[in-house]
């Protein structure tokens, strides 16, 4: 039973390496938030926009009112550019769904922009409100505090 034990903890704790806290660039959780803010601030003053969002998920993400992310899409771009481990994306992904399907539609964006537009609430995304999304939903958050520490960072 004790050897059973071990073997489950160590397969365990090998599982949340794999799973999380990779990040190939080793970007922590703020840095990803500062990147995400730099490729949709385009008058660079600071803040997001709703209509420098719109136009960031639609240019970048191919997203709009008619169209949803499959998983590999969302992924694939998300690696591309925030340079998280696969496992991570895939992980992300999955907390970004909220409406249960299998892709990520403006629905869900919506719903994650409106709950965390609190700072204030004026329909922007300012950066305290967008660190304080990827903190709760990024995967890589719960581990090492969210700074990076991937394998040889
Ligand atoms: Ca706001």
């Amino acid at each position: 039973m004790q050897s059973f034990g071990v073997k489950f903890t160590v397969i365990f704790i090998a599982l949340i390496s794999i799973a999380y806290g990779l990040n190939h660039a080793c970007w922590s959780v703020d840095r990803i938030a500062d990147e995400i803010i730099k490729r949709a601030d385009t008058d660079a003053d600071g803040i997001i926009t709703f209509y420098e969002f719109q136009v960031e998920l639609m240019h970048d993400w191919d997203l709009s009112n008619g169209s949803c992310l499959p998983y590999h899409e969302f992924t694939r771009n998300w690696i591309e550019k925030f340079h998280d481990h696969h496992d991570t994306a895939h992980a992300f992904y999955n907390s970004l769904v909220i409406s249960g399907a299998d892709h990520l539609c403006i629905l869900d964006v919506a719903s994650h922009v409106s709950q965390y537009d609190t700072n204030p609430k004026d329909g922007q995304i300012e950066p305290a409100e967008l660190r304080s999304f990827m903190h709760d939903v990024h995967p890589d958050s719960h581990q090492n505090g969210g700074h990076g520490h991937g394998h040889g960072c």
